[in-house]
């Protein structure tokens, strides 16, 4: 079989070899006669026996099985009346209408009336060891406390506050509080420089600020009340800051910071939930697309909730008392659902990690799933492909029985890093579900689970559609490809509780984006292979989007702060294979006439414009100063020519005859050989 990713063998995981799938087979095995046993509103649906039917009737009947979900999943402050009333085609995507709920209280108040001393938050520190449990009580308390501070300062339902914290509990109390209170949460990244903090910040146009004094990451310490103070010098509508100490170390304050611990112990620990309709914005997360500035996605409660919660307990095969372990920045579209919403609604314990993978040596993941006990861990390729590197006793020192599943996300695996993940860290017990979605589909779309616990897993194959999702391919010319094998632009053809539902302040960007390309369907911006067998693979984005460590980043936005550099022209920013990145980031720069063209320092001063307007990690690994840049004759840069380049393919250069001038090419080519 052939495989984009350069797979050719097909290695199947069985149950067979597998005592895990036994034990899960245990639990939910009776689904095979009793389908009600794995999934208990399936009890209500006709003609469903097995997961292969289910899935089918979750796309074919989406009604009834998302109103059954949402009844039995969600609790309802108000019933709602619709289950859905949706025209991709305009962009109209609205779940659950008519009824009220709360999501602070579906994630808090409902455990705590049920199990108010289970951990809630797990939170791994920096330090191995020194990690302190939140039960659902503690957090319920905390985020009353949160609730009516803020709204005791004036956040009103509404508003959107924006939260530059690392994962910790307050980070996450910050978030529920404002679901508690019905303002939206706009957390961003603290890897975010100032400039692109402010820019968050002023388009969603928040007049309160959370943050932590300093952050601590791999023994370090980053000022993250600095970066806060920078960014809201440019940010008129920011009235307030409230600071929370994550160090001892004080930080200077300024007229318009609030000691945030010591005004949450003046108020109660009981806050009034707000009653939200189901459509009302739950948060705004900002992610790069292929022009423009960052978009705010927009996700809603109702919808979103409900997605992330029945993912996490589907896909992971999560079950109560397992602890889970996803180890992203709560500032990605990942630390929400699946370390925040997901794990909380359904009353799970979930680990918030602060540190990094190899601090403070390259075993620091396995040691803490053997000190925490963890079930469930999910994490990225790029982290695999690093420890992988370290070699297997790294990972051979820890005992990590308790692991049950383990997840990928953020970028494609490969086969090299899926074996390893599979047969070291799993000792070949542990399904790997490799998870394909994005910050807009607000949940898990593709992957290998749920599915019958026999069925097969194709190493760096995302595989199959969760309940709910009906992906197509679509050929160059806009038509929908129904042979197998087959590739083409990746879409789903049904709306999904969680989808995002707009672009902050610019719906018709959102129109444009998802809903235009393909006209009735949602456009993901990825490429796929679906296998003979009906399977997806996940080949890349189709559009200017990069994927660095898992980090998404438009090439316009680093040409944007590239071109800003009095020295430069023009820039053309292009992702080239990284071994353990996944993609780097290689720009072609050319200089304005008559500059002086001392290059190591421009190539350090680009750097340094890029880390301070964007992030470290979206820094040039290599520049190639060039005197132009291939173009059309219309002006247009031909990029795919320089990926080309760069990947040294000049086999593949393509049909140049629609270039302005084709000796750019060969200028090109010299100049990469020069650099290397
Ligand atoms: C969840 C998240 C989304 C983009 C997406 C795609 C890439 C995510 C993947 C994957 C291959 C997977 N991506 N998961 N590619 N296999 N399992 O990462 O959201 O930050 O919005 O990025 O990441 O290209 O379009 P987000």
């Amino acid at each position: 079989m052939w495989l984009p990713c350069g797979c050719t063998s097909k290695a199947i995981v069985t149950s067979s070899a597998c005592p895990v799938f036994k034990s899960y087979f245990r639990v939910f095995g009776r689904w095979k006669c009793n389908v009600a046993a794995f999934m208990p509103e399936a009890a209500g649906f006709e003609g469903v026996k097995d997961f292969s039917s289910l899935q089918e009737f979750s796309v074919s009947n989406s009604e009834s099985f998302w109103a059954a979900a949402a009844r039995s999943r969600l609790s309802w402050i108000r019933p709602f009346h619709t289950v859905q009333h949706c025209d991709l085609s305009r962009g109209k995507i609205k779940w659950f209408e008519g009824g009220q709920l709360n999501v602070s209280v579906n994630c808090l108040d409902r455990h705590v009336h049920t199990s108010p001393e289970r951990v809630a938050l797990i939170w791994e520190r920096d330090e191995p060891g020194s990690e302190v449990k939140v039960t659902y009580r503690e957090l319920l308390e905390t985020t009353c406390r949160l609730g009516n501070l803020l709204r005791r300062r004036g956040v009103k339902k509404g508003d959107c506050v924006t939260i530059y914290m690392p994962p910790c509990p307050l980070a996450v109390a910050s978030m529920l509080a404002c679901a508690r209170i019905g303002a939206a949460h706009n957390v961003v990244f603290a890897g975010f420089s100032a400039e692109a903090l402010a820019e968050r910040i002023r388009d969603a146009e928040s007049s309160t600020v959370i943050t932590v004094n300093q952050g601590v990451r791999a023994g370090k310490v980053t000022e993250l009340k600095r970066t806060v103070d920078a960014a809201v010098q440019d940010c008129p509508t920011v009235q307030q800051v409230l600071v929370a100490m994550r160090t001892e170390n004080p930080v200077a304050m300024t007229a318009k910071d609030v000691d945030m611990e010591e005004e949450m112990l003046k108020e109660d620990v009981v806050c009034e939930p707000a009653a939200m309709n189901s459509e009302d914005v739950l948060f705004l997360l900002y992610t790069s697309g292929s022009t423009g500035k960052p978009k705010g996605v927009v996700h809603t409660q109702a919808g979103y909730l409900l997605y992330a919660a029945l993912t996490h307990r589907y896909v992971f095969s999560y079950q109560d008392g397992d602890v889970f372990g996803c180890v992203a920045d709560i500032g990605w579209i990942t630390g929400h659902s699946y370390s925040v919403y997901g794990p909380l609604a359904n009353g799970g314990t979930t680990v918030l990690f602060e540190s990094t993978p190899i601090y403070p040596d390259p075993g620091r993941y396995w040691e803490m799933v053997q000190r925490l006990k963890i079930n469930q861990f999910y994490g990225a390729p790029t982290a695999i492909r690093l420890l992988l590197k370290y070699g297997d006793q790294w990972v051979q020192k820890y005992d990590r029985s308790t692991l049950k599943t383990l997840g990928s996300v953020g970028e494609p695996i490969n086969t090299e890093a899926w074996e390893w993940y599979y047969r070291v860290v799993g000792d070949g017990r542990c399904p790997v579900v490799d998870t394909w979605w994005q910050t807009e589909t607000g949940g898990i779309c593709i992957t290998p689970r749920p599915s019958d616990p026999d069925a097969e897993i194709v190493p760096g194959m995302a595989m199959r559609p969760f309940f709910g999702i009906k992906p197509i391919l679509m050929d160059t010319k806009g038509k929908v490809v129904t042979s197998n094998p087959a590739s083409g632009a990746l879409c789903i053809a049904k709306p999904w509780p969680g989808m995002a539902r707009s672009i902050h302040n610019n719906h018709q960007r959102f129109i444009e984006t998802y809903c235009q390309p393909h006209p009735g369907y949602f456009f993901t911006g990825d490429g796929a292979y679906r296998s003979k067998e009906g399977y997806y693979q996940i080949t890349g984005r189709l559009d200017d989007v990069i994927n660095v460590s898992g980090h998404r980043i438009g090439t316009a936005e680093i040409e944007d702060v590239v071109n800003q550099c009095n020295a430069v022209a023009e820039s053309a920013v292009i992702g080239y294979s990284h071994d353990i990145k996944g993609q780097g980031v290689y720009a072609f720069v050319v200089l304005k006439k008559g500059v002086d063209d001392q290059e190591a320092d421009l190539s350090q001063q680009l750097n340094i414009m890029v880390s301070k307007k964007i992030a470290k990690y979206a820094c040039p690994d290599f520049i190639q100063f060039v005197q132009r840049l291939p173009k059309t004759r219309s002006g247009k840069i031909m990029r795919r020519v320089l990926r080309k380049v760069v990947e040294r393919d000049l086999n593949g250069l393509g049909d140049l005859s629609t270039l302005d001038d084709p000796s750019t090419v060969q200028e090109i080519i010299q100049g990469h050989r020069e650099l290397f």
